[in-house]
């Protein structure tokens, strides 16, 4: 019998190279990972670095149900990243796709390679802002708040990611 989905979020961030196309051509292949569908896409945000130098960020968060195990979803993720021509010459330097598991199901993992939720998240409104678009209940007007002075507005409109939504059959 086939695994049960696990609904999972996961942050979407570039900010170099076309960044747009960078964040379309992840969710098309984050739909192509086996036992993987994006259900939901935020609406598009630009973003002024947090802890970081380097232009602005385009962020998102999709919301996908997947049957593989927290890791083998963080690989996954990670081969699409390399895909896109990420580099790692230094912590949270600038790239062309940065692809973070923000919650998996409501499991709490703390590993060496793989902490769930992410740990920076609440701090953050390029994670806060989009996730609060598809799950409003589960982010609180209080964290909001926390991170009102972060700088990031909405850009685009509510389908810029449609499609590269909804294409497997499987
Ligand atoms: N790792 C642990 N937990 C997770 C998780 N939940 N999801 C490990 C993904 N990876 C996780 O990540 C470093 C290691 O974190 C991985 O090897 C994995 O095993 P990385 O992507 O290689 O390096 P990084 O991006 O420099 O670190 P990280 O932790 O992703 O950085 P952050 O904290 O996510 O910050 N400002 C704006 N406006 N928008 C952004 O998107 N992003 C960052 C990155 C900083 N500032 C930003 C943005
Ligand atoms: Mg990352």
């Amino acid at each position: 019998m086939a695994a049960k989905p696990t609904l999972a979020y996961v942050g979407l961030g570039a900010n170099l190279g076309e960044r747009e196309a960078a964040l379309r051509a992840a969710l098309l292949a984050l739909g192509e990972v086996p036992g993987t569908q994006v259900l939901r896409v935020s609406p598009l945000y630009r973003s002024a670095p947090v802890d970081a130098g380097g232009p602005d960020y385009l962020n998102a968060v999709a919301e996908v149900a997947t049957t593989l195990e927290p890791m083998a979803l963080l690989h996954m993720l990670q081969t699409i990243e390399h895909a896109a021509g990420r580099e790692r010459p230094y912590r949270n330097a600038p790239r062309t796709l940065d692809l973070d598991i923000l919650w998996f199901g409501d499991q709490v993992i703390d590993t060496p390679e793989l902490t769930v939720p992410h740990p920076r998240m609440a701090e953050r409104a390029f994670v806060l802002r989009p996730l609060a678009d598809l799950v409003t209940q589960r982010v609180s007007a209080a964290s909001l708040q926390s991170v009102a002075s972060q700088a990031i507005e909405r850009v685009g409109d509510a389908g810029w990611a449609d499609g590269a939504m909804g294409l497997k059959c499987s």
